[in-house]
């Protein structure tokens, strides 16, 4: 037979040649010393790596171009902030939709797998003012360290769409979809109190805020009025939740339930009625909102936020005015997070005057109260305490009278004795022609009987709030808006797009932002009258940015506009998003409030931006989340040195399912190394199969039990492989069946003469193993397919199939014997372990009544034929 001598088409000059002789086998299985050539059959990573990494560079493996007669699969992971360097939290991201890139790419998708930099953003200045470099140049240099460090993991990432947010050419578009937001009422301005970091000197947003104190330095946050500008996200709360209930049901996978109930609770839709409360004496009704109207026959007081804007004209001319109004100052002064906390002290003060319950026609007190908030439905409340706990804590504190109205099953709540609310369920009592109803029903009969009343109306509130998008920073990008003398406020005109950054800065000593004492900056004219003009020196929060770059990855050259429209409806949605569960409410909202408005602008055609989500859990260390803060970071750059890429690959692959906590080990990374190295030497023991195979037609039936049965399980192992990672991307236990499948590779010996039928076989399996680690790990994945023969580029490949005959149970006869004796004839599955097939003989009921008492001597076993029982009486 011929000999094929194996030669790498594409062997790097680096190639260790270590020493090892590569055999070129004959074909009986005797070896030949070939003589020395570069091939290793050491597994060293390194060399393996950056050869494959170069020829998907040389081969432009992973760029991707629209195909329309393709079905198209567009993968995204978050993209990074360049801080610096990769950590490991990135590295399993990345890991995670590298594997699913790759996988739908063999799977015979059209993938677009890019890859970009949130570039804007604090830490680069504060590294500027540390380090006395530019923000931009301390971003660049970071960016080119880590995508060195992405290009190294051997990500498939389409490095010729990358993208970076500081770049003008990207936030020029952002600043026409600002203008022209601005133009749709979309975006609007106000002063309003927020969050200061008196340290950090930025705004922040209440997710920033930590304890009171700022998230990244611990100070304490104070209130600060500041004229700020807000995205209109609120017009667009109820389409934004309406949609929650489709994601979460859409395309198989979908989003996490978690998740969408994490959205959902931020959007904080109630539906309730407002109601006007007359004021004895006063010429304007209190007008409440209660999500309780069951319960307003037991309302025994009104409570007025501190904010409340009749609170002045009210308390005017009382006694207590004086202390009221320094009370309500003091409260505006306390921070969002404080304030609504649920177990902060409730204080109030009465106001002195009196309100008229509609419904009940008493007189009940009016009061302000720092639990009752002035953004939230009215800023006024009717307050029961009977069947709110809060209001019964404040009104147990105050001495105000409780009132009953809510009778549950059992037995009876009496005022005098009741030690907490009864928030739940009942029957109305006390409520006049309402009395008797249950208290579900009766929320909507009071609703109708108010409205044909005239006293109010039905009314839905979202929690949600309007997006503050302004930073008193210097590295974001800016707002496009100029003020003039005499035209007022007014947006940038288009033609002036982009305004750029102004790259000569020097930090003021204080931190805070340069461009406001910028005057080339600052100065301008007007677009409309040409006079004097004032820049607006605020940046965009950086959540902007990240709330459209997905879009822009379909066609990062586009010059025409921000989306050329056939890349972007031929790539969007996109159709499965990776990141971090701390993005769930935030970035995710934001980017899904984005994408609606850029629809509305005509700029996508598009409702969602992400059809399915996967988050992935947290790298642990020692019980902690691996972070810099907490000094127990592994640094991958030490990890890929000393193990390769594939390790690293593995380890955060297969140490648990992408979902759940990732703990790390030392000991897991080991084993990850020591299994590639073992799936390398299998092309030593097979390394009669490493001649160019002819074109092998395995033929149905197999001679050979032992390839029959290996053939059997490559089939099985693609089949559990395949429904893993569809199954919610369950890689670990993938991973797993393909390891058994090397085990089995290792027992595997071939029949006397390794013929056709085992070459065959073994070829099948070898290759079988290359192709399903390729989306794991796939360096070796090339390596090995090379080796076995093939072309080089395992990913031109189609994912593999299983023959469902092979899949299936194989059935056996075996026969069972008592003392010599033919007993029973059973049906068993032929592929358990083989001592299990003695159990099933000794527990056939036809068996058991001739073993039964008896002492048994010996079970004789004639592997997948027969069993013989010897036993003596
Ligand atoms: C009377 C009542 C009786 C209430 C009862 C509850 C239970 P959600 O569901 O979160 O929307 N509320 C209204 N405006 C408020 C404000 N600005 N600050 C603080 N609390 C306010 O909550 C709606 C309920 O929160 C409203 O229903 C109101 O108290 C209170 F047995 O009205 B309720
Ligand atoms: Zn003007």
């Amino acid at each position: 037979k011929t000999k094929f001598p194996y030669k790498s088409p594409k062997t790097p000059a680096t190639e260790a040649t270590n020493g090892s002789v590569f055999m070129i086998p004959n074909y009986s299985g005797h070896k030949v010393a070939g003589g020395k050539t570069e091939m290793s059959n050491k597994y060293s990573p390194e060399n393996i790596e950056l050869k494959w990494q170069r020829y998907w560079e040389e081969n432009a493996s992973y760029q991707a171009t629209e195909a329309p007669d393709k079905p198209k699969y567009y993968l995204l992971e978050m993209f990074p902030y360049p801080s610096g360097r990769i950590h490991m939290g990135h590295v399993r991201n990345y890991c995670i939709g590298d594997v699913i890139a790759r996988y739908k790419r063999m799977q015979g998708y059209n993938v677009l797998h890019p890859m970009g930099w949130d570039a804007f953003g604090l830490p680069a200045e504060n590294a500027a003012i540390k380090h006395r470099t530019h923000p931009a140049s301390w971003t660049q240099k970071n960016i080119a360290y880590m995508r060195r460090q992405l290009q190294r993991m051997g990500y498939s990432y389409d490095w010729t769409r990358e993208l970076s947010t500081a770049d003008p050419q990207y936030y020029r578009w952002e600043q026409l979809i600002f203008i022209k937001m601005y133009e749709r009422g979309l975006v609007y301005k106000k002063k309003s109190p927020l969050n200061w970091c008196p340290s950090c000197k930025t705004v922040l947003a209440n997710e920033q805020v930590e304890g009171g104190g700022c998230w990244r330095c611990d100070t304490s946050v104070v209130q600060k009025d500041l004229e700020q500008w807000f995205f209109r996200i609120t017009a667009y709360a109820d389409e934004l939740l309406k949609f929650c209930d489709e994601l979460h049901a859409s395309a198989g996978s979908g989003w996490p339930e978690r998740v969408i109930t994490m959205q959902k609770n931020w959007i904080g839709k109630s539906e309730g009625v407002e109601v006007d409360f007359p004021v004895i004496g006063f010429n304007k009704p209190i007008r409440i909102f209660t999500t309780r109207p069951d319960t307003i026959y037991g309302a025994t007081f009104v409570i007025l936020a501190p904010e409340h804007p009749l609170l002045r004209e009210l308390v005017g001319g009382e006694p207590n005015e004086e202390e009221i109004l320094a009370f309500a100052e003091g409260e505006r002064q306390v921070d969002r997070i404080t304030r609504t906390a649920a177990d902060r002290e409730k204080v109030g003060y009465p106001a002195g005057r009196y309100a008229i319950n509609p419904y009940t026609n008493q007189r009940i007190p009016i009061w302000v109260a720092n639990f009752v908030l002035p953004e939230y439905g009215t800023g006024a409340i009717m307050s029961v305490p009977t069947h709110d706990q809060r209001d019964f804590e404040f009104a147990k504190k105050y001495g105000i009278p409780l009132q009953v109205v809510i009778q549950p099953q059992g037995e009876p709540l009496k005022e005098e004795t009741m030690t907490a609310a009864h928030e739940g369920e009942g029957v109305l009592v006390n409520s006049d022609i309402f009395s008797g109803m249950g208290n579900e029903e009766a929320k909507g009969a009071i609703i109708e009987y108010t409205e044909n009343r005239g006293w109010g109306e039905r009314k839905v509130n979202y929690r949600l709030r309007d997006w503050g998008i302004s930073r008193q920073r210097y590295w974001g990008a800016p707002i496009p808006i100029v003020y003039c003398e005499r035209c007022g406020t007014l947006p940038v005109s288009e033609a002036d797009l982009p305004v750029v950054l102004p790259a000569k800065i020097e930090f003021p000593a204080d931190g805070h932002s340069p461009l406001p004492e910028m005057e080339d900056f600052v100065n301008t004219t007007c677009p409309k009258c040409g006079g004097r003009a004032a820049r607006d020196t605020d940046t965009m929060d950086t959540f902007v940015e990240s709330s459209w770059y997905f879009a822009r990855f379909t066609c990062v050259k586009y010059t025409a506009g921000p989306f050329d429209p056939k890349a972007a409806s031929y790539w969007l949605p996109v159709d499965q998003y990776v990141g971090g569960i701390e993005h769930a409410i935030l970035h995710l909202l934001y980017a899904r409030f984005y994408t609606k408005v850029m629809r509305d602008l005509g700029f996508l055609e598009l409702d969602e931006p992400f059809s399915a989500l996967l988050t992935q859990g947290m790298v642990i260390k020692d019980g902690a989340k691996m972070s810099k803060s907490k000094g127990n970071v592994v640094d991958p750059n030490d990890l890929i040195s000393e193990y390769g890429a594939d390790t690293v690959r593995l380890f955060s692959l297969f140490a648990s399912p992408p979902e759940r906590d990732l703990e790390w080990s030392e000991e897991g990374v080991e084993g990850s190394f020591r299994f590639l190295s073992r799936v390398f030497r299998l092309l030593e023991k097979f390394d009669f199969i490493l001649i160019q195979p002819k074109q092998f037609d395995l033929p149905n039936t197999l001679k050979h039990l032992q390839n029959k049965e290996l053939r059997r399980q490559v089939h099985r192992t693609i089949k559990k492989v395949t429904e893993d990672i569809e199954r919610r991307f369950h890689f670990n236990t993938a991973i797993a069946a393909i390891m058994e499948l090397v085990n089995a590779l290792y027992l595997y010996e071939p029949p006397a003469a390794a013929d056709d039928e085992a070459q065959a076989v073994v070829h099948e399996a070898l290759g079988s193993v290359a192709l399903l680690l390729s989306p794991f790990v796939p360096h070796i994945a090339e390596e090995l397919w090379e080796r076995l023969g093939n072309p080089p580029g395992i990913f031109e490949q189609p994912w593999p199939k299983y023959q469902d005959d092979l899949v299936m149970l194989e059935k056996i006869t075996l026969v069972v014997q008592v003392n010599g004796k033919l007993r029973a004839r059973i049906e068993v599955s032929a592929n358990p372990a083989p001592e299990e097939h003695k159990t099933m003989a000794l527990q056939d009921d036809r068996i058991r009544k001739y073993v039964e008492g008896k002492h048994i001597r010996k079970v004789i076993y004639v592997p997948k034929k027969l069993v013989n029982i010897v036993v003596v009486a």
